[in-house]
């Protein structure tokens, strides 16, 4: 019997080529396979959000979402996976080709967008009235080349050539007004699908469009420029999404975009109020409430504010006991370049309404905290304007009834530290949200061959959703046959990666080796340098005694640097130099080789997190909040070398010490370590140290006449102060790093060993998983059942 698939497969990709099948590319396949799912859910995705707007719902409010690839994501939820290859192969085309030809969709950064798409998985497999809002950008996140070792950045228009993922609802539009300009916002929803259940939630995804389509009167008069720029202006919004990741531009553009979502996103979410539960908004809080994912879409609180007093009558004090009802707010780091502050002229150009409330929100905080006798200087400093300046977080903590972090050690910090004035003021707001990432995609979908094995030994597939199953596996840990079975997957996945790897950049790396992975974005505190430093010294070591018996290995970079951040491109261009030494010099061939991914993102991941041997988890302790890479390769059988930082303190407990590669200066001790630090001690004593420093101006390493690595240098030894040298604590940390490392690559020879190891790491990654975390927030923060349709 031919399945439905297949007997409609046919005509989809024909409406979406225009031509015969056989002349359809695997990119039409693609469009038309797409469009198909879409077709297929319509019905069920319209009843969901029926049913999930009778009762209490959340509202996942987030600038990024990194989505990557959504077809397969789709077919394995629903089921289809194996109907789809007969329905491809059907028609002569492979199924493997269509899924690659579908582009990443690339809204967001790192780390934080994509959580937020983990997040919506995990809610809607868990049948979650939850629905995401962001930013429909144009333009994803840049994509990266490397051209003689230095990064570049090119556009990507992820959606150019059509996208069946996203529907526009016309319908649903709405106006969002600036003093200079006025838009329409017109809705993309995307169906998020969830693993084997009906339910189909949503991510809405704005576009700004022009009010008018166009202005005859300007083109009439022959301002035929002038309607053109207005158009474009409108449609500037939405262009791009600024490519940083934890720092913040002070630019009117991005507060624009903000603004814009926000203001649509809640329109929306009173509309529905209103026809669910009628004209009294005070209750706005019981059946709503909204995440906010970092500052990022803080404005939303004094948007609320406008919404309820200005178009619904509220008073001030009914209106912010709405907003107080209604939001939570997340804290991602600890970094201060990450916290948002904008100018009040800003505010007083785009949105003068928004600056009054939020002045009247500052003149009532202040009168508040004076009430209750706290220090003026204390006040000052919380304030949520002061300097000629709005903050961000300082809102979100007044307004939010919940705030969180994400890491066990990251809310201690947050705590203690970055929001410690507001601990000691509000300390029942304050809550960890330890990160968790989707076992579906990362697991169940880019590793078969181990997502195999795991459900032929537990008997069942029902790690799928709920991986602390995997626990009970626990006692297998000692069997040799399955050590031998779990080294052969992870060989099958790094000839795999090597094929993938040999198409897109066109070299070829070694099958038997430990691959050794860093990828993340590149910023100073992840340390990408101090991973290559060690590459360099362990390099130099095999030059002076080529008899070293040392494990082959593969070090693999990914990651991409803001493209204002000058000292993030020289750490790239750094590598990319020990690469070519390194890859270069015959004595190395098959022992080391170096490599660097290319144009880093949520697809090359799914293709080498399965391959590691080992992941590198190496920022300064204190500064990465959580981590979530980390996660990924813990659940498919890669051992953490790392510092006690972020999740990675989480992941050492659940595994214990023998399973895990801890070094480094702890957070705890890092302030008295750094009183009596001197960088250029580490430089002149530790064995080894100077020789790689040295390389990076002695004309070992060249960057092509830049200064580049002499600023890097200057950076560790110097500073620009004694306070600000190696900030990072890259010498500090060195020692330590190479011990670690190198017994690391010493037990791994011993196979039995490690592969007892990587089960170990498998089976406890349970906690790890998305579900658990969406799971805490549903119970404890939104308040909110399982709505199954
Ligand atoms: C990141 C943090 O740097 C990571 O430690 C964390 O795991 C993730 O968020 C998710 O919580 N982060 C980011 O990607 N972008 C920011 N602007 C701030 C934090």
């Amino acid at each position: 019997m031919t399945s439905d698939l297949t007997q409609s497969l046919g005509s989809f990709v024909r409406s979406a080529s225009g031509k015969t099948t056989t002349s359809s590319s695997n990119a039409e396949f693609w469009a038309g396979m797409a469009s198909q799912i879409v077709n297929q859910i319509a019905d069920s995705w319209e009843t969901t959000t029926g049913t999930y707007q009778t009762g209490r719902q959340e509202h996942y409010f987030s600038a990024e979402f990194l989505m990557g690839r959504a077809l397969l994501n789709n077919l394995s939820n629903l089921g289809l996976l194996e109907e789809a290859q007969a329905a491809v192969a059907a028609e002569g085309a492979d199924l493997a080709d269509v899924l690659e030809a579908e582009h990443d969709a690339a809204l967001g950064n790192g780390g934080l967008g994509r959580l937020a798409a983990c997040f919506l998985d995990s809610c809607a497999t868990m049948n979650l009235p939850v629905t995401g809002y962001g930013i429909l950008y144009r333009y994803g996140l840049f994509k990266q080349t490397i051209d003689s070792g230095f990064q570049n950045e090119h556009p990507d228009p992820w959606m150019e050539e059509g996208y069946p993922f996203v529907i526009r609802r016309e319908e649903e539009a709405r106006y969002v007004r600036f003093s200079d300009m006025d838009v329409r916002a017109i809705p993309y929803d995307m169906p998020i699908t969830g693993y084997n259940t009906k339910n189909v939630n949503t991510l809405r995804l704005w576009k700004s469009e022009p009010i008018e389509e166009f202005d005859y009167d300007a083109f009439n008069s022959q301002r035929f420029t002038d309607a053109i720029v207005e158009r474009e202006h409108v449609a500037d919004l939405c262009r791009v999404l600024y490519p940083n990741d934890t720092t913040y531009e002070g630019k009117v553009l991005r507060v624009r975009q903000q603004y814009f979502f926000v203001s649509a996103s809640l329109q929306t979410m009173i509309d529905v109020y209103k026809r669910e539960h009628g004209n009294d908004l005070r209750d706005f809080g019981k059946y709503n409430s909204v995440q906010l994912n970092d500052t990022h879409p803080v404005l939303a609180i004094p948007e609320l504010m406008r919404l309820l007093m200005d178009d619904n009558g509220l008073s001030w004090d009914d209106a912010w006991a709405v907003v107080q009802q209604t939001f939570a707010y997340t804290n991602h780091t600890v970094l201060a370049e990450a916290l948002e502050t904008w100018e009040v002229s800003i505010f007083k150009k785009l949105f003068p309404r928004i600056l009054a409330i939020v002045q009247e929100i500052d003149r009532r905080f202040r009168e508040e905290l004076a009430t209750a006798g706290w220090h003026p200087g204390k006040i000052e400093y919380m304030a949520p304007v002061s300097g000629g300046s709005v903050h961000m977080a300082w809102i979100a903590c007044y307004a939010a009834f919940s705030i969180n972090g994400v890491a066990a050690l990251h809310t201690e910090i947050i705590k203690r530290e970055t929001l410690h004035d507001w601990h000691d003021i509000w300390p029942e707001k304050f809550n960890n949200k330890t990160n968790g990432v989707t076992q579906r995609r990362w697991l169940n979908s880019c590793n078969i061959p181990l997502a195999n094995l795991l459900t032929e030994e537990l008997g069942s597939d029902a790690w799928v959703t709920d991986l602390a199953q995997l626990e009970q596996l626990i006692d297998r840990a000692d069997d040799p046959a399955l050590h031998r079975r779990l080294i052969e997957i992870k060989r099958s996945n790094k000839e795999r990666f090597a094929s993938w790897v040999k198409g897109r950049q066109g070299v070829d790396i070694p099958i038997d080796a430990i691959y050794d992975v860093q990828i993340k974005r590149l910023h100073e505190y992840k340390r990408q340098l101090l991973n290559g430093m060690y590459i360099l010294d362990l390099y130099y070591r095999l030059k002076d005694d080529p008899s070293l018996d040392i494990a082959p290995r593969v070090f693999i970079f990914g990651a991409k640097a803001a493209p204002g951040y000058k000292r993030a491109k020289a750490i790239i261009k750094l590598i990319n130099e020990i690469g070519r030494v390194v890859n270069n010099d015959p004595d190395m061939a098959g022992r080391l080789t170096v490599l660097w991914v290319e144009n880093y993102n949520v697809t090359p991941a799914e293709y080498i997190i399965p391959a590691a041997d080992v992941s590198e988890q190496i920022s300064t302790a204190g500064k990465e909040a959580s981590g979530t890479s980390n996660m990924k390769f813990m659940m498919n059988g890669a051992l953490t070398l790392g510092t006690m930082d972020g999740a990675n303190v989480e992941i050492h407990e659940a595994v214990g010490d023998d399973n895990a590669y801890i070094f480094g200066a702890r957070e705890e001790d890092l302030p008295e370590l750094r009183k009596r630090y001197n960088p250029r001690e580490a430089y002149e004593t530790v064995p080894g140290l100077k020789r790689v420093l040295d390389s990076f101006v002695n004309g070992v390493l060249d960057d092509g006449g830049s200064g580049d690595f002499y600023d890097l240098l200057t950076s560790l030894l110097d500073g620009s102060s004694w306070e600000d040298a190696d900030v990072y604590y890259l010498l500090g940390d060195f020692a330590d790093y190479r011990d670690v490392r190198d017994r690391m690559a010493e037990d791994y020879k011993d196979q039995d060993k490690w592969a007892k190891m990587c089960w170990v790491n498998i089976v406890k990654s349970g906690r790890f998983s998305s579900d658990r975390t969406i799971n805490d927030y549903a119970q404890q923060v939104w308040k909110i059942e399982p709505a199954a349709i």
